[in-house]
């Protein structure tokens, strides 16, 4: 059983404040992931105040992007930050985790197409590894480099290496209807576009539309759920929103 699941950037992080870690929130879901015994599993992160102030900064976004290699390198370091507090905090647990980072491999030839290699990943697994990647800067055929969201790191290596199941762990137990309940199954983004609004803080990738957009086109359900459903989803349950 081969399972993806992403920490939302605004999970592990404090928003409010730039380039700081939640690390109790952080250290819930390490423990979390310790305690699991899923087979082969993937964590990717997202980019909370790490990476998302500086693309805002440098005017980078999953479309617009920059030339500029001070600011490729500004939004890339600070992920590098983040996704070494988070190998570091799964270590201490004697989780097996490894980085695994994008830029160094990941190309958009446009929009629609964004090549990223999986062979390092799946045989990580292979030698009882646990990959970590994290949302990434990565070049992009005429704009320089654009952000690569965590979510499309999940839904891209959940349908390359043939992932199982795929959870996104959000600051929200779910997709959330215009009165703040979850919604318990998504099958169409019309049918949630207005619920949806916008995120609170700087997120440069979408917020939960973003999100929804991203699952709906995957070819196997996922879940969206929060820190108090991660052990749930870990132990094989579909806690919170499945999208599919
Ligand atoms: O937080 C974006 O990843 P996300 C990462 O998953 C950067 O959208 C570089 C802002």
């Amino acid at each position: 059983m081969t399972t993806v699941v992403k920490l939302g950037g605004s999970v592990i992080t404090d928003k409010e404040r730039d380039e700081t870690l939640d690390g109790r929130a952080l250290d819930r879901a390490a423990d979390h992931i310790a305690d699991a015994s899923t087979d082969d599993l993937v964590v990717v992160h997202g980019g909370g105040s790490f990476g998302h102030p500086h693309a805002d900064e440098h005017g980078v976004s999953t479309t617009d992007g920059t030339q500029d290699a001070d600011g490729a390198l500004a939004i890339h370091g600070a992920m590098t930050t983040l996704n070494r507090f988070v190998v570091e905090r799964l270590r201490e647990r004697d989780v097996p985790a490894l980085p695994v980072h994008p830029l160094s491999a990941a190309a958009r030839a446009d929009a629609a197409r964004l090549s990223l290699p999986t062979d390092q990943v799946s045989t990580m697994l292979g030698e009882g590894f646990v990959p970590v990647l994290h949302g990434d800067v990565v070049a992009h055929e005429g704009k320089g480099v654009t952000v690569l969201s965590g979510d499309e790191i999940v839904t891209h290596v959940g349908k390359a290496i043939g992932a199982d199941r795929i959870g996104v762990c959000s600051t929200v137990p779910g997709v959330l209807d215009a009165d703040g309940d979850v919604i318990p199954r998504i099958d169409a983004f019309g049918d949630v576009a207005d619920a949806l609004g916008g995120s609170d803080a700087t997120d440069v990738s979408g917020g939960m539309a973003g999100k929804v957009r991203e699952l709906l086109a995957l070819d196997r359900p996922a879940s969206v759920f929060d820190l108090d459903g991660l052990d749930a989803f870990l132990a094989g349950e579909r806690p919170g929103t499945t999208i599919e």
